[in-house]
């Protein structure tokens, strides 16, 4: 009797198996051991537990679905084939192929029905906290004083499968902490506890007891056989059931490549294909046709079929139920509008703060300043800092705390957790609703890095909020003085990096970043004050969006002396020239504000020659960080002053001196040139 209660879902999680097996074979490589261990609890979770539809993909109350090892992708593929997500057989037996549906590992807004890109371990983790983090925090913002039993617009869970290299990268401990601090009872998340890893068993490197793990985030901890159909509904109807006021976890014992019988339990079956002969025995074994490839019994088909009618029926009731709540909650639903439009509003230029020109100040502190005087005008946009709040100037003031007893606030204490911020970030960026910025210390973009490279492939408009962003930052030393960093940022494809060089533009990277971002954005700010440019004596900051302008020129006519400068030194650059133009020099000297590379690169050739003419050969670029990347625009004849060690401990005039970023010193070099 017990079996025939769930012979459906067996019948389902070994067709999972096999297509697969099937499809990785065919493609010669691919990771069988995680679909084959997970099918069971997957075909539960899809056929019984996953309110969501694959009719509407967008449905923007279903629940989310994360498969952090995105090495597993066929578990998946699978899945969204049998659910109806318009992933075909073919699509499967084009797993890996160049241009198909069915990459490697899963790629957002690549297949339909895919959450987010998975494929660096852990990462996946952090998108599912981020996720449950966003709904919260929509819940309390559109959700209203509705009681038990009425329509609440948002109320959906993230569920995440993760496996043992997901909860061995350090992200996994920064997210869940967070996590269970703000006791996000939406998340759940289903371990595939196999002791299993590429090199053999994980006791080769980790004895944690996953259970106590938890329990000390502050989870609530759930065991279960991952093979034992009854166990799983049982701790689904738990987990799914009345929230409980912690996040969830659910340790799935599992056994990796379950159904293969010499390879299962292995790491033989992690990550290569079974082999025909192996996939023969293993279809056997399930009572299917050994020589049936890409088979899927009608049953099962009919099984994810009534599934997703009755998911179908479930999002259309959601849907009326929508329309009668925008009628009867005018001011909730204009709410909603503003969080789901992603429209901002058009007078964002007249309520910028006005900087003095009189009165120096940081870009940090303007970026503060800029952030403080939009908050108002734009309610999606929230974010926060990894402990630097302070220094960052990122906090929202009169907006609140985001807590585990109140979600209404905007300003995210994520902790000092870089990475799980960058990878929060991005899961409450594809949850959608909210225009997220988080900050750091430029130094520690480097621990923001392995999630930044996802938001960039994944093309997530979010912000970064770098401050101390050179040796300026001065008695802190090297280890908090960037140099390379600059350079790799840009590196990166994707990445709009801005380095403003002062408060004007630092408004105008901040409108260029809401406004226009197709992807991450780099906002690179100093600690130490600097000269506010007036903008009535100099060009319109808003040239910013062009990524590099003519500041100044000694007189009209053609340049005999290029100089180009981002973030602070365009100060110092700006006073070199000057003085030599007031010294009585008589070339013509041309500076030159660079704030981003990107957006200079992507104008055409017309205006980029009109700013740098090609037939002006003596240029100098300052910039305080490493000179790698500026060749180009240096040109063979061009001079880069930059910062080629790491920095040195002192005051910032002194290091300054020391690294000759002085006008003095910037002077000599034009003169040099
Ligand atoms: C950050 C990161 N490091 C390394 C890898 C390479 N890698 C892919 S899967 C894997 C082992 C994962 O083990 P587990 O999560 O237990 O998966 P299972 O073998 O059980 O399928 C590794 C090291 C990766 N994808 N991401
Ligand atoms: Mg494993």
């Amino acid at each position: 009797m017990k079996e025939d209660k769930y012979a459906e879902f067996e019948l389902a999680a070994n067709t999972i198996r096999c297509l697969a097996i099937d499809a990785i074979q065919k493609a010669k490589s691919g990771h069988p051991g995680l679909p084959m261990g997970m099918a069971d609890v997957a075909a539960m979770l899809w056929l019984k537990y996953l309110r969501h539809d694959p009719k509407s993909p967008d449905w923007a109350d279903r629940d989310r679905f994360v498969l952090s090892g995105g090495h597993g992708s066929m578990l998946l593929y699978s899945l969204l084939h049998l659910a109806g997500y318009g992933l075909t057989i073919d699509d499967l037996k084009q797993f890996r192929q160049f241009g198909s549906l069915t990459p490697g590992h899963p790629e957002y807004r690549h297949t339909r029905g895919v959450e987010t890109s998975t494929g660096p371990l852990g990462q996946g983790v952090a998108n599912g906290v981020g996720m449950a983090i966003a709904e919260k925090m929509l819940e309390a913002r559109l959700n209203g004083n509705a009681a038990e039993g009425e329509f609440r617009p948002v109320s959906h869970r993230t569920v995440v499968f993760c496996g043992d290299g997901d909860l061995q990268e350090g992200i996994s401990h920064e997210a869940c902490a967070l996590a269970g601090t703000l006791a996000l009872d939406n998340l759940i998340l289903i371990y595939d506890s196999n002791n299993i890893t590429i090199e053999g068993s994980t006791d080769l490197s980790d004895k944690t007891d996953a259970a106590l793990r938890f329990k000390a985030y502050g989870w609530r901890v759930l065991e279960m056989d991952g093979h034992d159909f009854g166990a799983i509904d049982r701790t689904f109807r738990k987990a799914f059931g009345k929230p409980c006021g912690k996040p969830t976890v659910i340790i799935a014992h599992t056994t990796i490549g379950k159904g293969s019988p010499n390879k299962q339990g292995t790491a033989a079956c992690h990550g290569a294909p079974l082999g025909d002969d192996e996939i023969r025995l293993v279809k056997q074994g399930f009572g299917f046709d050994p020589d049936a490839t890409f088979s899927v019994p009608a049953e099962v088909y009919a099984a994810f079929e009534a599934r997703a009618r009755k998911m179908h029926r479930v999002a259309n009731t959601w849907k009326r139920q929508f329309k009668e709540w925008r009628a009867a909650h005018p001011e909730l639903s204009a709410a909603w509008d503003r969080h789901f439009s992603g429209e901002l509003p058009d007078n964002l230029e007249s309520i910028l703060p006005k900087f003095d020109p009189a009165k120096p100040v940081a870009t940090r502190a303007a970026s503060g300043a800029v952030l403080n005087a939009l908050a108002p005008a734009i309610a999606p946009l929230i974010g926060g800092s990894a402990d630097l709040a302070p220094s960052n100037n990122t906090y929202l003031k009169g907006f609140g705390d985001v807590s585990a007893s109140d979600f209404s606030g905007r300003n995210l204490h994520f902790g000092i957790r870089e990475l799980g911020m960058a990878a929060i970030m991005n899961g409450i960026a594809v949850h959608g609703g909210f225009k997220v910025f988080g900050g750091t210390f430029f130094v520690f973009s480097n621990y923001c890095r392995p999630a930044l490279r996802v938001a960039a492939m994944m093309k997530l408009p979010v912000v970064f909020v770098f401050t101390h962003d050179s040796f300026y930052v001065g008695e802190d030393g090297p280890t908090h003085e960037p140099v390379e960093q600059l350079a790799a940022l840009r590196a990166m494809p994707g990445v709009t990096v801005i380095r403003p060089a002062e408060a004007t533009e630092t408004a105008a990277a901040w409108l260029w970043a809401l406004r226009k971002a197709q992807g991450p954005v780099a906002i690179l700010l100093s600690r130490q004050n600097l000269e506010i440019l007036d903008r009535a004596e100099y060009p319109a900051a808003s040239l910013l969006e062009k990524g590099a302008y003519t500041l100044w020129q000694t007189r009209e006519g053609r340049p005999d002396v290029i100089a180009i400068a981002t973030g602070s030194e365009v100060g110092t650059t700006l006073a070199a020239a000057k003085s030599l133009a007031a010294g009585g020099d008589w070339r013509n000297i041309r500076v030159v504000s660079m704030p981003s590379r990107e957006l200079f690169a992507a104008q055409g050739a017309l205006y980029r020659d009109e700013v740098i003419p090609a037939a002006c050969r003596k240029r100098l670029v300052v910039e305080a960080g490493v000179s790698f990347g500026w060749e180009g625009i240096a040109g063979p004849e061009g001079r880069i002053l930059s910062v080629e060690g790491f920095g040195l401990s002192g005051t910032y005039k002194a290091l300054a001196e020391h690294f000759g970023f002085t006008p003095a010193n910037v002077a000599a070099l034009m003169k040099a040139l």
